[in-house]
């Protein structure tokens, strides 16, 4: 023994691990004859081991209680609900893992051509209830877990949102992997794993929003993933990159990070197909930097592993606002290196020749962030398969698809040219080329300075920047927005001189959709029974084509079935009720009609014009007499959602909406006619309880502003109607509900510009614009909800130049609220309005939105495992 080490071992591990592939991915070798060989030991003997789905109540119970046993360590003494979930979640992720194995080595054996979904994002809520449904196991689990003591809706409470999205966009990369697997396409998720998900909202005392971190993790073990032990990849960061002849170069030095894998299992519903989420979390390649630990230094050792885990810890919780920050870039290109090269690898596998690489292979860019892949692609194919480039631009814009989530000029992703010189110095080359590639513009629109200057990938300023809409536009083969109305401005604003360039073809729309498994059979079973019993079709028939509730409108005139219509919606009112009375502890009118926005906080979206609305109908009420009171329609508003920790004004809102309800809720002449409330820390799950308990919802963005929206979808689904402006796919859904089973108001898009131009340069005082709101203002500005100089920068905002135009819409948005008061005292026509809704959402289905990708865009097809 001997008590020095040799340095050169610290870090390394004590063997050298073998690469041997677990779970996915295995195909068995053929004998002479071409029969399968079986790989090893006695084959009966491993096939009579070999186990299959638990679907019968008794083998659940068993394998809960085996878990209970062995994976907890605990026994029915000492099992509370939490234990509970964690053991029936582990044996649900058994019968996942078996489905999901089954998929994989079938798409291993088959090869179909696949889509890979690359979203920074995924904003995935609980999984066990859903896996249920898609299983068809959850009678059987109900069943089971009752014979052990306890009660499946207590059980499912317990499981933590995984929160690793913002807001819309996460949610639609959920609903898409839903659709996906639903459908038997080969799709996977790429990701990352975020330690930290979306932060946790507080209110302060003083109503503000505070935040703390999210505690998504710490529950021990999260079931639902599976770390991959044995699929790592090495990501380089900084160094130099030297050109060698012609177009290669040789990446060299800097920082190499590993990225290792966390499978998470999709699964289909009604179907065995279980898909892949791959999400990528970030280790030191070393346990530290040797050569500072042997320089004596060691806590600069010990920095670089911290700086490399530090890529995946948090998400960052902006949405529709990049900053420059160098952490965020290199999470981008972390995340779209280790998937590019699993995707490259997987390729390989298969033998073909690169140039049949976007025959096997389709990427799906959500919004700019993994906008990178495509440099990227460009780099592997130059530097490391010797591909020439013409031929690789030709593979990588044959491969890659880009959606569009917005327009807001904010929110166009830049990322200063030193600042990615730096961090990826052979990728900016690489942008540079395709730059200079571009002189082809020049040529087509001879002397058009201005357009070449915009279509530029660079920006021209100090300092430079790299414009990756741009990139993403050119890199693409085809450019997507998520709503009619938001594709026809990506095509007349933003991509303009794009769609002058390759003609109007490569840009069209894909009109988001929702998963109706989770928006209405989860969220609101009492609903999803009732359809099923007056269509006289099993649910699956309508949760897997929604169309079919089109046969609802049947029964729009039948008193009864409005009475059970009716009678669901109360009970999620009382369900929502319920909920605030045991985590706030406040008592709650379920007779009010309920008004519900929840959404991110954000100018655009106008929570402002919400609360001010509030505010002028408090102010209007206390104007009135008692017996006049008396005539009033009940109504209770619930606000949630969380604003950007640096977004000032958008806390200032929250703010007053939660002052605004300590005011209101306690005056003894309103509070049976108006409550106010706004509910903490909006997430997946609490949407799930608000979404089927709302009579009436707001979409109310300035017009043009809100790309599509997809909560709008979810309240129709659940029979709740619309109150909105002519914006994204509130759109759509009037088109399908018709006109008069939505409240529309307020200035259409293209009067947006010319007004604010108005603002800007012949303003008109508020107090002749729009009197009603000046009021309102005056009374915030005066103190009526505490301190009226808190709110100053917030009125202001209203006040001068006003550019989400509140004093243009405040009168008629007043006169909708008021439409819709006057709708819902007819309770049989506004049924009726109800179920007309419902039943014309069948467009609004995330299966119909992924079968256009699917079709339209990868061209992959549906393929199942036995
Ligand atoms: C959001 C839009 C929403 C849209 C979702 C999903 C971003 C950048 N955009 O209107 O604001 O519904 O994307 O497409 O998060």
């Amino acid at each position: 023994m001997t008590s020095t080490i040799d340095p050169k071992t610290i870090g390394k591990p004590a063997r050298t691990r073998r690469h041997v592939r677990s779970l996915t991915g295995y195909t068995p070798e053929t004998d002479e004859e071409g029969k399968e060989k079986w790989p090893k030991g006695d084959e009966k003997v491993w096939r009579t081991a070999l186990r299959g789905l638990d679907t019968d109540v008794p083998s659940i119970t068993k394998s809960v209680v085996n878990h209970v046993q062995t994976s907890l360590a605990r026994q029915a003494y000492n099992l509370d609900n939490l234990g509970a979930y964690q053991a029936a979640a582990l044996s649900v992720r058994d019968n996942l893992i078996l489905n999901w194995n089954d998929t994989q080595m079938h798409y291993t054996r088959k090869a179909p051509k696949r889509a890979y979904y690359l979203s920074l994002e995924f904003l995935m809520g609980r999984t066990l209830d859903n896996a249920l449904l898609n299983l068809g196991l959850k009678d059987k689990y109900q069943e089971g877990v009752h014979q052990l003591g306890f009660n499946l809706e207590d059980i499912l409470e317990q499981e933590r949102d995984a929160a690793l999205g913002n807001g819309g966009l996460g949610r639609l990369a959920a609903c898409y992997l839903d659709s996906s697997a639903s459908q038997e396409l080969p799709v996977w998720g790429y990701g990352l794993r975020y330690k930290y998900g979306i932060f946790q909202q507080l209110i302060g005392p003083d109503g503000s929003q505070l935040e703390a971190p999210d505690p998504w993790l710490q529950q021990g073990d999260n079931p639902w993933e599976l770390p991959r032990l044995d699929v790592t990849y090495e990501v380089r960061f900084y160094g130099h990159a030297e050109r060698l002849d012609g177009m290669k170069a040789i990446w060299s030095g800097g920082q190499e990070v590993v990225a290792m894998a966390y499978d998470t299992m999709i699964p289909g519903y009604d179907t065995k197909s279980t898909n892949n989420l791959r999400l990528w979390e970030s280790k030191p390649k070393r346990g530290f930097d040797l050569q500072s630990f042997n320089a004596g230094d060691y806590e600069r050792a010990v920095e670089s592993s911290n700086s490399a885990e530090a890529i995946t810890s948090v998400l960052y919780p902006n949405d529709h606002t990049t900053f420059g920050k160098e952490l965020r870039l290199k999470q981008q290109y972390f995340w779209t290196a280790a998937s590019l090269a699993d995707i490259m690898r997987r390729f390989k596998n298969l033998g073909k020749p690169i140039t049949e690489f976007p025959d096997y292979v389709a990427i799906q860019l959500n919004d700019t962030h993994p906008t990178l892949a495509i440099p990227e692609l460009m780099r592997i194919f130059i530097d490391e398969e010797d591909v020439p480039w013409d031929a690789a631009w030709q593979l990588v814009t044959n491969t890659f698809f880009f959606t569009n989530h917005t327009v807001l000029p904010e929110a166009l992703e830049k990322w200063p040219v030193p600042l990615m010189q730096s961090l990826l110095p052979r990728h900016m080359q690489i942008i540079f080329d395709i730059h200079y590639l571009h002189v082809a513009v020049e040529k087509k629109f001879p002397g058009d300075r201005d357009k070449f200057a915009r279509m530029s990938l660079i920006e021209e300023g100090y300092p430079q920047q790299v414009r990756m809409a741009n990139l993403a536009c050119i890199g693409s083969r085809k450019v997507n927005g998520v709503a009619e109305l938001h594709s026809e401005l990506v095509r007349t604003t933003i991509m303009k001189d794009f769609v002058d360039y390759y003609g109007i073809s490569k840009f069209a729309n894909v009109t988001n959709g929702i998963t109706p498994r989770r928006w209405l059979d989860q969220c609101n079973p009492g609903l999803s029974k009732l359809i099923s019993e007056t269509l006289k079709l099993p649910k699956a028939a309508f949760l897997k084509d929604l169309f079919k509730l089109e046969g609802l409108l049947k029964f729009v005139d039948d008193p009864i079935f409005q009475k059970k219509w009716a009678a669901i919606k109360q009970s999620n009112k009382e369900r929502l009720a319920h909920y605030v009375e045991t985590t706030l502890g406040l008592k709650i009118n379920t007779h009010a009609m309920f008004d519900v926005q929840i959404k991110r906080l954000h100018e655009y979206k106008r929570q402002t014009l919400n609360i001010m609305g509030v505010i002028h109908r408090y102010l209007t009420l206390k104007d009135m007499t008692p017996e006049q009171r008396k005539t009033v329609n009940p109504k209770v508003v619930f606000f949630a959602g969380k604003a950007a920790p640096g977004y000032y004004i958008a806390k200032l809102t929250i703010r007053l909406i939660v002052n605004a309800a300590r005011i209101i809720n306690s005056d003894p002449e309103t509070k049976d006619i108006l409550q106010l409330y706004f509910l903490p820390d909006y997430s997946v799950s609490l949407a799930e309880v608000l979404i089927p308990a709302s009579d009436i919802s707001q979409h109310i963005s300035t017009a043009g502003t809100e790309a599509s929206g997809t909560s709008n979808m979810k309240f129709c689904l659940n029979g709740g109607l619309l109150v909105g402006t002519v914006d994204g796919a509130n759109i759509e859904i009037a088109e399908e509900v018709g006109e008069n089973n939505v409240f529309f108001f307020g200035h259409l898009t293209p009067a947006v510009e010319d007004l604010r131009y108005q603002h800007m340069y012949h303003a008109v005082p508020i107090e002749q614009k729009c009197p009603p709101l000046a009021r309102v203002l005056n009374e915030v500005s005066a103190g009526r909800f505490g301190d009226g100089s808190v709110y100053e920068p917030l009125l202001n905002t209203i006040r001068q130049h006003d550019y989400y135009l509140l004093t243009e819409d405040f009168d008629s948005y007043i006169q909708a609220l008021q439409l819709v008061d006057e709708a819902y005292q007819d309770r049989t026509e506004w049924i009726k309005k109800s179920i007309r809704t419902s039943a014309k959402m069948g467009k609004f289905s995330s299966d119909r939105a992924i079968q256009d990708y699917a079709q339209e865009y990868w061209n992959i097809e549906s393929t199942k495992p036995e």
